[in-house]
């Protein structure tokens, strides 16, 4: 499926192969996860960015066309809708893929022919900004959450012993669970037992069984939103009434719609604060809420990486070539978004303040 936001104000579906950039703007890709196991952050994300362009248009931005196409959640489909956007759509940039696993396949061969690439979810701490100086991402690493995070959730539920599961097929579950295993030891909480499982996996209650035989203060998961909504499940069900933390795939409520009543306070730290009052928040609330989407992290990260391609093709006068935005983007500094004042970091990652949430009455709820 292709769907084109023209100028931000029409979305269309068009076949492939009929993009071309506005006269004078910027054709951008954004490779989503629409389909496959990271299809309820791609949903999001495709709001987020359709709320963003909308707004850049009426507000008298740069001209921006935004051609969404579906990674699948796979590195194979992420290489093929790369290949398109770069040879066949000659795009300006491109957002995205979703998940660091799609990226760490898919981003060397933009980083080759020198496109910009804005990843808007990818939080592995290695194997994604390092590919190259073309790569750029508006997503807080789990290096830079999970620490802070797990530190507030020590403050509120004082463990100190883990027993800790984790996904091994995906780059984005492997990498979490190394800052988790790290953050783990560095806070002197003593790992009992560790599990793993796949993206395939349903049953999760051999590892489970295990985890809880060992009796930890707490059980620490790094999952993708799917896994993670029947890995609690099933921790409940086999009577597991103690604290859960999560990595960045929890935070989806797509994570809270799947557990239910099981999902109620888990902790995860997220790059969002839904509950800040600056303007910019608020101008994304209501463009989501005009939208009909109620918002999460994932949208907040979208709206935010179409409004850095603005503010980069802003800063590069206006010029919208592939060299242009990837120096715009260099130039990019206190941008106010959703996620706080954006700046990136000098190694092209992103520098804001993270928060931490917890589930409360079927919602995530910002910890003060
Ligand atoms: C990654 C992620 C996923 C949980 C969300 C898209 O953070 O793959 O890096």
């Amino acid at each position: 499926m292709v769907v084109l936001l023209l100028l931000g104000i029409a979305c269309k579906e068009k076949p492939a192969g009929e993009a071309s950039a506005p006269s004078g703007g910027a054709l951008i890709g954004a490779a989503l996860s629409l389909t496959g196991a990271a299809a309820v952050y791609g949903a999001q994300q495709r709001a987020g960015i359709q709320a963003a362009a909308e707004e850049i248009a009426q507000g008298g931005g740069p001209k921006l066309q935004v051609l969404i196409e579906d990674d699948g959640s796979t590195k194979e489909q992420g290489i093929t809708v790369f290949q398109k956007f770069i040879n066949r759509d000659k795009v300006s940039a491109i957002l995205g893929p979703t998940l660091s696993n799609t990226a760490s396949a898919a981003d060397p061969l933009a980083q080759q022919a020198q496109v910009p690439v804005l990843g808007i979810s990818n939080t592995a701490a290695t194997g994604i900004t390092d590919i190259g100086n073309y790569i750029w991402r508006d997503s807080l690493t789990e290096a830079q959450v999970i620490p802070g995070a797990f530190k507030k959730a020590r403050e509120k539920l004082g463990f100190k012993t883990a027993g800790v599961l984790y996904g091994n097929d995906d780059v984005f579950t492997k990498a979490g669970y190394d800052v988790m295993r790290k953050t783990l030891a560095d806070q002197g909480i003593k790992v009992l037992d560790t599990q793993t499982f796949a993206k395939p996996d349903r049953d999760f209650h051999a590892q489970l069984t295990a985890l809880i035989g060992v009796k930890p203060d707490v059980v620490v998961v790094s999952a993708l939103a799917d896994n993670a909504a029947a890995i609690v499940s099933q921790a409940r069900q086999l009577g597991w009434s103690g604290p859960i933390l999560g990595g960045n795939g929890f935070n989806s409520p797509a994570f809270i719609k799947n557990a239910g009543a099981a999902a109620e306070g888990v902790m995860v730290g997220t790059s969002w604060n839904s509950l800040s009052q600056e303007p910019a928040n608020q101008k994304f609330l209501e463009a989501m809420k005009k939208r009909g989407v109620n918002p999460d992290q994932f949208s907040a990260q979208a709206f935010t990486g179409v409004q850095i391609l603005a503010e980069a093709i802003k800063r590069a006068g206006g010029k919208t070539g592939r060299e242009e935005i990837e120096k715009g983007l260099g130039l990019v500094k206190d941008l106010d978004t959703p996620l706080g004042k954006f700046s990136f970091t000098p190694s092209r990652d992103a520098q804001h303040d993270p928060s931490v949430q917890q589930v409360k009455d079927g919602k995530f709820q910002i910890v003060q």
